[in-house]
Order: structure tokens, then C-alpha cells, then sequence
């Protein structure tokens, strides 16, 4: 079986960059498709297409357009066999809201684990729509027994590697989750799941299953190492570089909060006025404020937070900062979520190293 090690091992191999329409993506390997986007790139509201990340496991096996179906078994009354026109014609629903990798800044804890080195562009905010997983399972007369939906790609991985097969809790799917058949207005991209992926907003990207083929609700959770190995998150909190077992871990469902600086001048006259901007999002529906701090968090002043929102949406957000005194400043930024959550100054350390989310920081030269 192969190990994050290996997976690891064989990313490191082939750093190459790839270009998305004309504008610089970070490829980050070449065995998988591993695409992030540069922070300074992720200014707007709607993350743009071209522009979004792109993570898959293995250099994916798309499903054939022409004859895809979606299978629907399991713990149903009625077994279903769905087209992409049968979809079509059921209820649609839309949902803005943030993808994110669970890896995304895992090259920024310390110490440094090993997976795909991210730093902070492996996110986006994207309009999806589709039909709600509610609506098709109830159609398929989902049974009362069944208590997690396991969900199938089409994904082909090489030799002996681990499918990626997942399920998440049946209440979650049946709360908000969509099938989506579209990305912000246009057919699914091949890359990002096409013809049909699932969208789960608030919870990290590893349940947002691409290329979907096949939806099961079941009694138990699914197995495997994408279930008992990774994507897994400590029970407590532990010491930094200290590893604990799969046992002592839950899946990881929900992102924490956090926000990004996308916008910030690298040099300013003393005296002068500057705008910084950002995005944040958390795990919970929405931000409640972003503070920023010129003296390393012993005050704070709050952001200007933009209108543009639905639950689960990044919160774009911008600051007025004033260069009082001349010399190296940083211009750090912390979020609060909806529920009261506040971003720590440093992440969580975790040995598969999800969901950092430590205090982003800027520096600025203040000239006289
Ligand atoms: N079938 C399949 N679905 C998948 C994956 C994959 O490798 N195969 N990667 C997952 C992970 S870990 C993430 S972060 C998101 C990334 O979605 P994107 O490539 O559209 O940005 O897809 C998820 N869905
Ligand atoms: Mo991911």
C-alpha cells in the first residue's frame, strides 16, 4: 500500500508551472494535478474558473459524457440510475460558498509535515449549482438505517494505490450539500469534477467529491485509507511534531476560521494612508469581523467587511492603514467567525498538517 511518504516522494519529483488562461498558477506536482492560486490573484468575490485551485489525487480518469450516469444504492427503497438530464429536470439549487483544501498552508506549520507543500492559495469562492443531495436521495426513499453517504469518482489511481473513496455524515448531505452541475454560471469544469461533483459548504475539500459515478447511503462510515488514515483530525490537542494514532483522531469535517491577505502595499511614505484587503471565511455560515493589528496583536482595529455574502461565502475585506512611524512594519490580520470563533495567533499543529489557519501577516517599509 502506498504511504503519504510515498505520495510525497514521487509530488517532489516534478515541479513544474503551469499557466491557466495566460495567468500563473503554482503547479505543485506532477503525478497528481495540484494547481494553487497566487493570494494576489484571489482579490475577488467570485473566484473566476481559470483561476481556481485544483487538487486531484491522481491524474484523473474522466467519466464519459455520453453515457454517465449517477448510480444511487444503498440503504434506499428505490434504487435510482440518474442522467445528467434527469438531474436537469429535477428542483435546482445554488450555493455560494468557499472550497478549500484541508492541506491548504500545510508548508506553513512548524514543524513542516509532509503531503502537497500549500501555502495559502489552495481555496476559492465559487457559485455552484446543481440539485440538493436531500432531493435525490428522498426520491431514491432514503431509509432511516442509513447514517453516512458514501460517495464514489470515477478516479483510476496507478498500481496499488488506495481509491479515494469517502463518506460523509447522512445529516450533513441531507442539511445543504449539492450535487453541482454547474461553477460559477458555466457546465462543471473537467478538472473540478465534471459532469457532476458534490458541494458541502463549510466542510473542507475532501468531501467534495469530483466526478461522481455513484452515491450510497449506509449504516457505517466508509473505509479505507482516505477515511481511517488521512483526512483525520486529533481528539485533543497535542504537542507540536508529535504524531498520534488514526484511533485518537476524527474526520475532519468542518474549516476553522481564518482569513488572508490578498492586498498590501510592500513599501509607503510615512504619514501616508494605504488600503490593505483580504478574504475570510470559517467553518460556521459566516464572519463576524477581521481586526488588523500594526503591533504584533496587542491592539486591534476593525476591517471594513464587504455586503457580498451567502452562508458560507468568503467575506472580502478591506483596511485603511496609516504609517505613523517610519521603518519595517507588519500588518497582521485575524478573523472572527459567526459562532465566535477567533483565529489563532499560531494553527493547531497536526501531523497531516489541516487546516492552518495562524495569523496572516504582511511586512511594510515606511520611508521617510
Ligand atoms: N474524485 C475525486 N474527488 C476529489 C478529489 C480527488 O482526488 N478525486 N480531491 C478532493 C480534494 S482533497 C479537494 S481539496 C477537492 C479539490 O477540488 P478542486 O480541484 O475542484 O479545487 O476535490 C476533492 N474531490
Ligand atoms: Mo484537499
Amino acid at each position: 500500500m502506498i504511504t503519504r511518504r510515498t505520495f510525497v516522494a514521487a509530488a517532489a519529483a516534478f515541479p513544474i508551472i503551469a499557466r491557466a488562461a495566460g495567468k500563473e498558477m503554482l503547479q505543485m506536482n506532477g503525478y497528481a494535478e495540484n494547481a494553487e492560486t497566487p493570494l494576489a490573484l484571489l482579490t475577488d468575490y467570485i473566484t473566476p474558473n481559470d483561476l481556481f485551485f485544483v487538487r486531484s489525487h491522481w491524474i484523473p480518469r474522466m467519466p464519459d459524457l455520453k453515457t454517465w450516469k449517477l448510480v444511487v444504492d444503498g440503504e434506499v427503497t428505490t434504487p435510482l440510475e440518474l442522467t445528467l438530464a434527469d438531474l436537469k429536470k429535477m428542483p435546482s439549487a445554488e450555493a455560494t460558498c468557499v472550497l478549500q483544501c484541508a492541506g491548504n498552508g500545510r508548508s506553513l506549520h512548524t514543524p513542516v509535515v509532509p503531503g502537497v507543500q500549500w501555502r495559502y492559495g489552495a481555496v476559492g469562492n465559487a457559485r455552484w449549482r446543481g440539485v440538493r443531495v436531500r432531493d435525490v436521495l428522498h426520491r431514491a426513499g432514503v431509509k432511516a438505517t442509513a447514517k453516512h453517504l458514501h460517495t464514489f469518482g470515477n478516479d483510476d489511481p496507478p498500481g496499488k494505490v488506495p481509491p479515494f473513496h469517502r463518506s460523509l455524515e447522512i445529516e450533513k448531505a441531507l442539511e445543504d450539500a449539492i450535487l453541482a452541475y454547474e461553477m460559477n454560471g458555466v457546465p462543471l469544469p473537467a478538472q473540478h469534477g465534471a459532469p457532476l461533483r458534490l458541494v458541502v459548504p463549510g466542510w473542507a475539500g475532501d468531501h467534495w467529491m469530483k466526478w461522481l459515478v455513484r452515491l450510497s447511503p449506509q449504516a457505517d462510515p466508509q473505509k479505507g485509507f482516505y477515511m481511517d488514515t488521512a483526512y483525520r483530525w486529533p481528539n485533543v490537542v497535542g504537542t507540536p511534531g508529535v504524531a498520534v494514532k488514526p484511533e485518537e483522531m476524527h474526520p475532519l469535517t468542518e474549516m476553522i476560521v481564518k482569513s488572508s491577505v490578498t492586498m498590501a502595499p510592500s513599501r509607503v511614505k510615512v504619514g501616508t494612508s494605504v488600503t490593505i484587503a483580504g478574504f475570510a471565511f470559517s467553518g460556521a455560515p459566516d464572519v463576524a469581523k477581521v481586526e488588523i493589528s500594526d503591533d504584533d496583536g496587542a491592539t486591534w482595529n476593525a476591517a471594513t467587511l464587504d455586503s457580498r455574502h451567502s452562508p458560507y461565502a468568503w467575506r472580502l475585506w478591506s483596511y485603511r492603514w496609516k504609517a505613523k512611524t517610519a521603518g519595517k512594519a507588519r500588518l497582521l490580520a485575524r478573523a472572527t467567525d459567526s459562532r465566535g470563533a477567533v483565529q489563532p495567533r499560531e494553527a493547531q499543529w497536526n501531523q497531516s498538517g489541516y487546516l492552518f489557519n495562524s495569523w496572516h501577516g504582511v511586512d511594510v517599509e515606511v520611508f521617510a
